[in-house]
């Protein structure tokens, strides 16, 4: 990331040239050909997905559903560093019905509702009338790493790749809710993007923000990613980033915000999207009778990425071992690894701090004592001292799957 400033500039121009750089993208690829697989070790599988390069400004991606697209960042990809490529970044969306082109001199983003005044802004107005901010930070699928749950539950099948990592530059929600001028009663924000459902009587994706939340100072409007303009597939050319909470609220081709009065009733934020409200959003399979209450922020997670499952690690000599941990709603405090199933820990090494909502890297060296089998465990603790639980989280939407990860490796 070094010459930022002079990444942005060039996003900028490249962003006002208009929507020669994006102009018809085709986004239904030729059908996957199953040419190159990976295997993501589901539990009682299926366990291999397709891995596709077919998708607009996107690179080698795994299936896991063709339109509207599910794509998923292969795992190797978070070993490599704590910035996610751009053309490795995840991609969800729940419609297939949003542009492949968007002509950005006629783009508007409304700011309209319980304001005093209605405001249609260009994305001029949105890079030049309003201080710029950056920040990096997670955006994370409530969905990741459904496919570990056991017993299965409906959904996408993601494994630990609907998280991504960016360095987002944009202006602050605040800023613009205050040229608009919120109304005093005002409640709740709401957001909706270009996109819109296949049929006409299913929801319209929208999702809404406690006005305090929203007026935070921290929520943005991100037109950048990673220094270049956003991806069309990741939201071009406006996106909410909502540090520290679910990718499901960072609603992408934003182009609607909606000043509310009463509380937002719409079947994204009422229905969908809710999780038992109990510790760590766990229940046990089968139980019923628990309140739902909706996914919010993100909870701290480590990763070990590179080591996996079954690799061989040399006997009495120290080993390498490293990942990526991110805080969940603040930043990592420490990232502790065990090397015999987590009867005892040693603290690893922090690398760079990027923001506390980005991914941190960590590394140690380890001494596997014997020959055989090992379980390597890797565990975050953020800096509110909250740690990643020792029991797999589970409830039956599958959302906000947590757990401290394991590696079985074999020492010869
Ligand atoms: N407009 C719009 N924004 C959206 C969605 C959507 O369907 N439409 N899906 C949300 C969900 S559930 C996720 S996980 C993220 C995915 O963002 P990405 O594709 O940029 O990785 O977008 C969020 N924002
Ligand atoms: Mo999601």
């Amino acid at each position: 990331m070094q010459n930022r400033d002079v990444l942005v500039r060039r996003m900028t121009r490249r962003l006002l040239l208009g929507a020669a750089g994006m102009g018809g993208l085709a986004l239904l690829p030729a059908p996957a050909r199953a040419e190159e697989t990976v295997d993501l070790r589901v539990p009682g599988g299926p366990s291999t997905r397709p891995i596709t390069t077919a998708y607009a400004q996107k690179g080698r991606m795994i299936l896991q559903r063709t339109s509207p697209p599910w794509l998923e960042t292969p795992f190797e990809v978070f070993d490599k560093g704590v910035f996610t490529p751009n053309h490795q970044h995840y991609v969800s969306w729940h419609w297939a019905n949003f542009p492949s082109e968007i002509d950005v001199d006629k783009f508007r983003l409304t700011v309209r509702g319980h304001v005093n005044q209605t405001l249609s802004l260009s994305t001029k107005d949105i890079l030049h009338g309003l201080p710029r901010v950056e920040l990096a930070a997670v955006s994370q699928c409530a969905g990741n790493s459904r496919t570990y749950m056991q017993p299965r539950v409906p959904g996408a099948q993601w494994a630990n790749g609907s998280m991504s990592n960016a360095f987002w530059t944009g202006v602050r929600l605040k800023d613009v809710l205050d040229r608009a001028g919120v109304k005093p009663g005002a409640l709740q924000v709401r957001f909706g993007g270009l996109d819109e459902p296949v049929v006409s009587d299913a929801p319209k994706f929208m999702k809404s923000l406690a006005i305090d939340h929203a007026r935070d100072g921290e929520v943005m409007i991100a037109f950048g990613m990673n220094g270049e303009q956003l991806q069309l597939l990741n939201g071009f050319p406006l996106k909410l980033i909502v540090p520290g909470w679910c990718a499901v609220y960072w609603v992408k081709m934003l182009n609607d915000i909606e000043v509310l009065d009463q509380p937002d009733t719409n079947y994204w934020t009422v229905t969908g999207y809710r999780v038992p409200d109990t510790p760590h959003n766990t229940v046990n399979p089968g139980r019923t009778g628990f309140k739902l209450v909706p996914v919010t922020r993100n909870f701290p997670r480590s990763f070990i990425t590179n080591i996996r499952s079954g690799d061989a690690v040399p006997v009495g000599t120290p080993a390498q071992a490293r990942g990526i941990a991110f805080g969940g709603n603040c930043g990592v405090a420490r990232v502790d690894l065990s090397i015999d199933s987590g009867k005892s820990w040693q603290p690893t090494q922090l690398g760079r701090d990027e923001g506390e909502y980005g991914f941190r890297q960590w590394q140690t060296q380890f001494t596997l004592p014997s020959r055989g089998e090992h379980t390597l465990m890797i565990r975050c603790t953020n800096t509110n001292g909250e740690a990643q639980p020792d029991f797999p989280v589970w409830n039956p939407a599958g959302y906000m799957r947590n757990t401290i990860e394991s590696s079985h490796v074999v020492a010869a």
